[in-house]
């Protein structure tokens, strides 16, 4: 086995391993997200007839605010988007994304599950600073989300906020299982990731992290797929489409190309 990166420089990966987060900026090109927003806007409209496991939560517009009509029903979050279709499933198993993750987490990389977390027009975040692990605790804390946004999602449009190097410091305390209370969080040193469209953010489980309110009249959506080491095993009952399908054996990557495949 090699230790070489498939993807990353070891800049990147060192970033990763000292911050727990990692900023890819740009990651998809313009025709590749003009064609992920052309299928993410049927998968928020066409809301029926969905495999039974995919669900879909709806926001009502605040006083103030309408729907974007891009995502016209106000569709704040999904489970299970990777079974859409053959489109979905390409997704998470991008080869660049199931590199980059291999580069963060091993060459023995599984899948952990998919959703996606939009921000619609007057969107207010109640989860406030958090870190994914009480969520998602499997036998050792190996596991990252990686974050795609289709939209430019600036702070006052729902940016997601981390708190560098706060993944070193193990499992935080909480109020009530999941939320890290203000005060532990030092003023000043949380970072809002300006993200432009097309671009990714790894986010590891330990790191604590927040998402932001949306004040603008445009919905922004992303896509959030989590990934994990093969060695991290679940403890939390994860029922979640593909949970644990394997995607990289030794640095190999295992799944082919589906979508357009025939
Ligand atoms: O939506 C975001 O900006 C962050 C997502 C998040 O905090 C989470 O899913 O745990």
């Amino acid at each position: 086995m090699s230790d070489a990166l498939l993807i990353l420089s070891s800049e990147q990966k060192e970033f990763f391993v000292e911050n727990g987060y990692l900023h890819l900026k740009g990651f998809y090109s313009a025709a590749e997200m003009d064609q992920m927003r052309r299928h993410f806007h049927e998968l928020v409209c066409a809301t029926e007839g969905r495999p039974k496991n995919m669900s879909y939560a709806f926001m009502e517009s605040p006083p103030g605010y309408q729907p974007d009509p891009f995502n016209p029903k106000n569709v704040v979050g999904m489970m299970d988007q990777t079974q859409a279709s053959d489109y979905w499933f390409d997704q998470f198993t991008e080869p660049r994304i199931v590199s980059v993750m291999t580069d963060l987490l091993g060459p023995d990389l599984d899948f952990h599950n998919g959703k996606i977390r939009n921000k619609p027009p007057g969107f207010v975040c109640t989860q406030s600073w958090h870190q994914d692990w009480p969520y998602e605790r499997h036998s050792r804390p190996d596991l990252a989300a990686a974050i795609t946004y289709l939209d430019p999602t600036d702070f006052e449009a729902g940016a997601t906020e981390v708190l560098p190097g706060s993944h070193l410091r193990g499992e935080w305390p909480t109020k009530d299982k999941f939320t890290i209370a203000d005060e532990l969080v030092p003023a000043g040193q949380g970072v809002v990731a300006k993200a432009g469209i097309g671009d990714v953010i790894a986010i590891h489980v330990l790191v604590v992290h927040r998402a932001g309110h949306n004040y603008t009249p445009r919905a922004r959506h992303a896509i959030i797929n989590e990934y994990k080491s093969a060695a991290a095993v679940d403890q939390w009952n994860n029922r979640c489409a593909f949970a644990g399908l394997p995607l990289a054996r030794r640095g190999k990557l295992l799944m082919p190309r589906v979508h357009n495949a025939v």
